[in-house]
């Protein structure tokens, strides 16, 4: 199965030292895919679970840039995954037709790096219609 059909990590370069801090890249030489849009989630209450739904064509890459976010993954083979993000190096590589879930330390910030421009008709949220999906 190819890489970029499967959920994985994504070590990112560390620039810098601990007396100065950091920087870490993402460009074209290290993301699978060319991003068409960035966008970030933050203050999500300890309580609660976002994600549940699946995207039909959008890939991602979700950096915890601060906290920790624990994501689960399902594919269609019914493989599952969990993933613990608290570095702000790695990032987690979410295929399409991937379920995912996630929950968030209160201090967590989720970078999301994406292939797509936002278009609803691109989720399943339905949980059932993701299990009957066919690659
Ligand atoms: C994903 C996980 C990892 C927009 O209007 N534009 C946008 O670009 C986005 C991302 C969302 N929205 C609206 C659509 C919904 O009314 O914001 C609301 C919440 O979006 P969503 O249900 O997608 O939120 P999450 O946090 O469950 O999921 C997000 C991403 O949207 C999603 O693609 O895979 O993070």
């Amino acid at each position: 199965m190819d890489n970029n059909n499967i959920p994985h990590l994504i070590e990112f370069p560390k620039i810098g030292k601990p007396e100065l801090g950091f920087i870490s890249v993402a460009e074209k030489a290290n993301l699978p895919f060319v991003p068409k849009r960035i966008y970030w989630t933050y203050f999500t209450p300890e309580d609660v679970e976002r994600g549940g739904h699946s995207h039909f064509d959008l890939h991602q890459i979700l950096i915890a840039v601060s906290g920790k976010i624990e994501v689960t993954t399902e594919l269609l083979d019914g493989q599952k995954e969990t993933f613990i993000l608290e570095k702000p190096n790695v990032g987690l590589f979410i295929p399409k037709m991937c379920w995912r879930t996630m929950k968030y330390t209160h201090n967590a910030v989720q970078m999301c790096i994406a292939s797509n421009e936002y278009d609803e008709n691109d989720y399943i949220r339905d949980y059932q219609i993701f299990l009957g999906a066919k690659l």
